[in-house]
C-alpha cells in the first residue's frame, strides 16, 4: 500500500479519478494474489470505494463513496499511511488547490451550503428508496397529520382553498372546523349510500351545498361515497396509502404550465435542429398524456371544467421554415393544450436568431417576466402547476413559481455537469464556450427551490454501484474561483421521484398489429431502405435483403456513437454475414453542417466505409423528422426479423429505446445511462458495453445464431420488451404519477412554509449576487458570431 500511495504522489500534485487510481495499485503490485490481499485491508477498501483522489503530496485526499448517495471523504498521508477522516469543504479545498492554489487558500472564499437550511426537511436514509419521494412524503406527513396538534387544520385550510376560477370545490367556508367537517362527512356518507351506485351528483347536489359541501367529490354516488369515506379515513387514523389515493381523486389541478425555452420548439420539421431532440418528442407525449388524464380526473370528479396546459418557449422570428415564430399554436391530438412563444427581449429589441443553449442565460429573468404576463393573460388566472424542462426552463419555472406562490416541478432530462470531465473544476477554461457557471449556478437553484422533481431513471438521481449519478455529482463540487458547494443537493431529498416516460402509442405500435399498420408508408420505406442508388436521403445499399437489419437511429453526435457501432460492425465478420446495418443519423455531406462535432463523424463515418468496405451491406439514411413514417420504419425492421441497437457512450434516457422496443423490435442498448435500466439483461432485451466493441458486437452475433438455430427466440425477446413496456414505460403510467406529485407536494408546501420561506431567501440572494452577474457576462449574439451546436 505504501508503495501504491508512493506511486499516487510521485507525479506531484494531480486529480485522479477511479480508473487511474485502480492503473496505479495494478502497477505498483503487479502480483494478483498479494494486490487482492493488500485490497482486503481498512486502505483497500477505501481505494476500492474511491471515486477520486486529489493528490497534493504528502497527502492524498479520497472521495469515497460506498454505495450510491454516500460520501465519506478521507485524507492519507502517503508517508506513514495515516489516514484522517475530513469534511466536504476541506476535501474541496485539497481538490481547489491543484488548480487554483490562491483561491483554495483563501479563508472568505463563497461556501455555498443548502443543508444548513434543510433543518426539517425529512430525509430517506437508504439507497434504494432514493426516487420514490412522493410515497416518502405521504408516510411523512402520515406522522404529521397523527402527531402535531393542529396539523388536521392545515388539511382542512387545504381543502377550503380548493377552487376553479373562484368557484369553491370539494368544501365552503361553513365547514370551518375539523370536528364539523367530520361530522358532515357522516352524514353524507350514509345519505349517497341510500342511492343506486350510478346516481349523478347533480341529483343530491343542493343537498350536498346544504351542509357545507361543494362539487368535486365524483360524478356518482359510488364514487362521492368512496372519495368522502377517504377523507373520513384520513381523518380519524392517517394512511400513507389513503391519503395518496385522496390526492389523486382531490381537484386540485386544471391549468399546467410546461416551460421549454430554448431550441426549436415545434411539432414538425424541427427534430435534428441544434438543441432540438428528445426534450420535445418527450414533452409534446406528456402534454398529450397529461390532458388526457386531467380529462378523465376531471370527468371522475363530476365536474365540467375545461383543462389547460401551455408550453412555453420561446418565439424565433428567424424560424427557418418552422413554425417557431407562431406566438400560439394548438398541439396536435389534444383539445385544449398550446405551445405558447415569447420572444427574448434585448436593449436591441426582439432577439431574432436561435442561440444555443449554452448562450442563453441573459435572456432568461426578463423571459420569466415575459412569460408570467402572457400566460397569466393566456389562462386568465393563475397556473396550478408550473413544470420545467432542462437548465434554462427550470430557472423560469422557479423564478415564476416563487413569484406567483405555485407548486414547482423539475426535469433535467440531462444534466450537463457529468457529460464534461471536470467541468466544474476546469470552468474558466471551458467558460467562453459553455457558460457552465451560469448552467450550474441555475441548475443548483432550480434544483433547491422546486418542490419536487421527476427524473426518468434511478442512475439520473444516484447512478449505480460504481458511478454516481448526475444529481448525485451536485452534491459537493467547487468551480475554484466562484464558489464551493459543500451541500448543493442531497439524493435523499423526498423530492426526487422516478416518473419514466412512454412512447406514444398511437405511433409506435407492435409489428404484428397488421391491421393498424401504415402500409401507405410501405413504397417509401422500401425505397429508404433497399434502393440501389444514393442519393440525398441515402447512401450505402443491401445486396442481400434476405438478412436480417440491426437498426440505429440518433443525433450523429460523439456521445451517440453510431460511428463506434458502424466499427463494431465492420470488423466484426459473424456479425457482417449474419445482417445488414442500417443507420438514421445526421447528414452525409459534412459542408452541410455547422457543428464540429458532426462535421468530425460524418467524416468519420464515411472513412469507416471505406476502410470496412462495408458498401452492400450497410444503408445510412439521413436523419428522418416524420416520426408516422419512423413508427412504421421500426416495424419494417422488425418484419425482417431484425433489431435495434443505441450503442451510445452515455445516454440520459434513450426514447429511441423504448421507441424499438414498442414496435416490438428486440432491443441492444448501452449499460451507460438509462436504457440499463430500461432494459433486464437478457431477459427483455440485452445491455452493451460501448466501451468493448468486440464483446458487444459478438452479443449481437450470438443473438442472432441463435434466431437461426431456435426460430421461437426472436418472438420471444420481441414480446418480452414489450411485456416491459407495457409494465413500466407507457404516458399512462407516467402522466397519473406525475398529477399525484402535483397534488401532494402542493400540500407538502403548505405543511412545510417556514422551512421553505427560508429556503426562498437563501436562493434569492444567491440568484442576485451570482446568476444575474454571471448571465449579464454571456455576449449576446449581435457581438458574437455564432457557433452552433447540436445537442438535446
Ligand atoms: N429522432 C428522429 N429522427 C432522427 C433521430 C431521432 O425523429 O433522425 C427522434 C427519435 O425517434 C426520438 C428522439 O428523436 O424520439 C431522440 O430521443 P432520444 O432520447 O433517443 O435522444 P436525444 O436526441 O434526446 O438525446
Ligand atoms: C435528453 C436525452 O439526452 C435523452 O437521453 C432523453 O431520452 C431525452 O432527453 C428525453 O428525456
Amino acid at each position: 500500500m505504501k508503495r501504491c500511495f508512493a506511486s499516487f504522489v510521485a507525479m506531484g500534485k494531480r486529480l485522479m479519478k477511479r480508473q487511474h487510481t485502480m492503473e496505479e495499485v495494478e502497477k505498483s503490485i503487479e502480483d494478483k494474489h498479494e494486490r487482492s490481499k493488500v485490497l482486503e485491508g481498512l486502505l483497500g477498501y477505501i481505494l476500492n470505494s474511491t471515486q477520486e483522489a486529489a493528490v497534493v503530496p504528502p497527502y492524498v485526499a479520497l472521495a469515497v463513496r460506498p454505495n450510491p448517495g454516500f460520501w465519506e471523504f478521507v485524507k492519507v498521508n502517503a508517508n506513514d499511511l495515516t489516514v484522517d477522516s475530513i469534511s466536504a469543504s476541506e476535501y474541496l479545498k485539497f481538490k481547489e488547490s491543484i488548480f487554483d492554489e490562491n483561491w483554495a487558500n483563501d479563508e472568505n472564499a463563497l461556501e455555498i451550503d443548502f443543508g444548513a437550511l434543510d433543518f426539517s426537511t425529512p430525509r430517506m436514509t437508504i439507497s434504494s428508496s432514493i426516487g420514490n419521494g412522493a410515497s416518502f412524503i405521504s408516510t411523512f406527513m402520515t406522522s404529521r397529520l397523527h402527531e402535531k396538534c393542529g396539523s388536521e387544520k392545515l388539511l382542512l385550510e387545504y381543502l377550503q382553498d380548493l377552487n376553479h376560477h373562484g368557484e369553491n370545490l370539494i368544501i365552503n367556508t361553513n365547514l370551518d372546523t375539523v370536528a364539523k367537517l367530520q361530522n358532515a362527512l357522516v352524514k353524507a356518507e350514509l345519505f349517497v349510500s341510500a342511492f343506486p351506485k350510478d346516481t349523478p351528483y347533480q341529483n343530491f347536489e343542493q343537498r350536498f351545498k346544504d351542509w357545507g359541501f361543494e362539487k368535486g367529490w365524483g360524478n356518482t354516488a359510488e364514487r362521492v361515497k368512496e372519495t368522502i369515506r377517504l377523507l373520513s379515513e384520513v381523518l380519524q387514523a392517517p394512511d400513507p396509502a389513503k391519503l395518496e389515493l385522496l390526492f389523486s381523486r382531490l381537484p386540485t389541478i386544471f391549468n399546467i404550465v410546461i416551460f421549454s425555452p430554448h431550441g426549436y420548439f415545434g411539432q414538425s420539421d424541427v427534430l435534428g435542429l441544434p438543441d432540438t431532440g428528445g426534450q420535445v418528442v418527450y414533452i409534446l407525449d406528456q402534454v398529450r398524456s397529461l390532458e388526457e388524464e386531467l380529462l378523465l380526473r376531471i370527468k371522475q370528479q363530476g365536474l365540467v371544467v375545461k383543462p389547460q396546459i401551455l408550453v412555453v418557449t420561446r418565439l424565433i422570428p428567424d424560424a427557418r421554415g418552422t413554425k417557431c415564430d407562431q406566438e400560439l399554436e394548438p398541439i396536435v391530438n389534444t383539445k385544449h393544450s398550446h405551445i405558447l412563444r415569447v420572444p427574448f427581449q434585448t436593449e436591441d429589441g426582439v432577439l431574432r436568431q436561435w442561440v444555443s443553449r449554452f448562450d442563453i442565460y441573459p435572456y432568461l429573468e426578463r423571459f420569466a417576466e415575459d412569460a408570467t404576463a402572457r400566460i397569466l393573460e393566456h389562462m386568465e388566472r393563475k397556473p396550478d402547476l408550473i413544470i420545467g424542462n432542462y437548465s434554462d426552463g427550470n430557472l423560469v419555472a422557479s423564478l415564476m413559481a416563487s413569484k406567483l406562490g405555485i407548486t414547482q416541478g423539475t426535469i433535467a432530462h440531462a444534466l450537463e455537469k457529468t457529460k464534461y470531465e471536470d467541468s466544474d473544476a476546469k470552468w474558466k477554461e471551458l467558460e467562453s464556450k459553455y457558460h457552465f457557471s451560469c448552467q450550474f449556478t441555475a441548475d443548483i437553484i432550480s434544483m433547491n427551490a422546486t418542490d419536487f422533481i421527476i427524473t426518468s431513471t434511478y442512475q439520473e438521481i444516484a447512478g449505480s454501484k460504481d458511478r454516481p449519478g448526475q444529481y448525485e455529482s451536485h452534491e459537493a463540487f467547487s468551480m475554484p474561483g466562484l464558489y464551493r458547494v459543500v451541500s448543493g443537493i442531497n439524493v435523499f431529498d423526498p423530492k426526487f421521484n422516478i416518473a419514466a416516460p412512454g412512447a406514444d402509442q398511437s405511433v409506435y405500435f407492435p409489428y404484428s398489429e397488421r391491421q393498424s399498420r401504415v402500409t401507405s408508408f410501405h413504397p417509401a420505406i422500401e425505397e429508404l431502405l433497399y434502393s440501389k442508388e444514393d442519393n440525398n436521403e441515402h447512401i450505402g445499399y443491401l445486396a442481400d435483403r434476405k438478412k436480417p437489419i440491426i437498426f440505429s437511429m440518433a443525433r450523429l453526435d460523439t456521445v451517440k456513437n453510431i460511428s463506434g457501432l458502424t466499427e463494431w460492425y465492420g470488423k466484426n465478420k459473424r456479425l457482417r454475414s449474419l445482417v445488414n446495418l442500417v443507420i438514421v443519423a445526421g447528414f452525409f455531406d459534412p459542408s452541410k453542417s455547422k457543428d464540429r462535432e458532426e462535421i468530425a463523424e460524418i467524416k468519420k463515418m464515411h472513412a469507416l466505409i471505406e476502410k470496412y468496405q462495408l458498401k452492400g451491406q450497410i444503408r445510412w439514411i439521413a436523419a428522418q423528422t416524420d416520426r408516422y413514417r419512423n413508427g412504421e420504419l421500426y416495424r419494417c425492421i422488425a418484419d425482417t426479423k431484425g433489431a435495434f441497437v443505441q450503442p451510445a457512450l452515455y445516454e440520459a434516457f434513450g426514447l429511441t429505446v423504448i421507441e424499438a422496443m414498442n414496435c416490438g423490435l428486440p432491443a441492444f442498448a448501452t449499460n451507460q445511462g438509462g436504457p440499463a435500466e430500461i432494459i433486464i439483461d437478457g431477459i427483455s432485451g440485452f445491455h452493451i458495453d460501448p466501451n468493448n466493441g468486440d464483446e458487444s458486437s459478438n452479443k449481437i452475433a450470438d443473438f442472432f445464431e441463435k434466431c437461426k438455430t431456435d426460430a421461437e427466440y426472436w418472438n420471444k425477446m420481441s414480446k418480452a420488451g414489450l411485456q416491459r413496456i407495457y409494465e413500466c414505460y407507457t404516458w399512462k403510467i407516467y402522466a397519473n404519477k406525475v398529477l399525484n406529485m402535483g397534488a401532494i407536494y402542493g400540500f407538502w408546501r403548505q405543511l412545510n412554509k417556514e422551512q421553505k420561506l427560508a429556503k426562498q431567501r437563501y436562493i434569492h440572494m444567491f440568484y442576485n449576487l451570482q446568476f444575474r452577474n454571471l448571465a449579464s457576462n454571456v455576449p449576446i449574439p449581435s457581438e458574437v458570431p455564432q457557433q452552433p451546436t447540436r445537442a438535446a
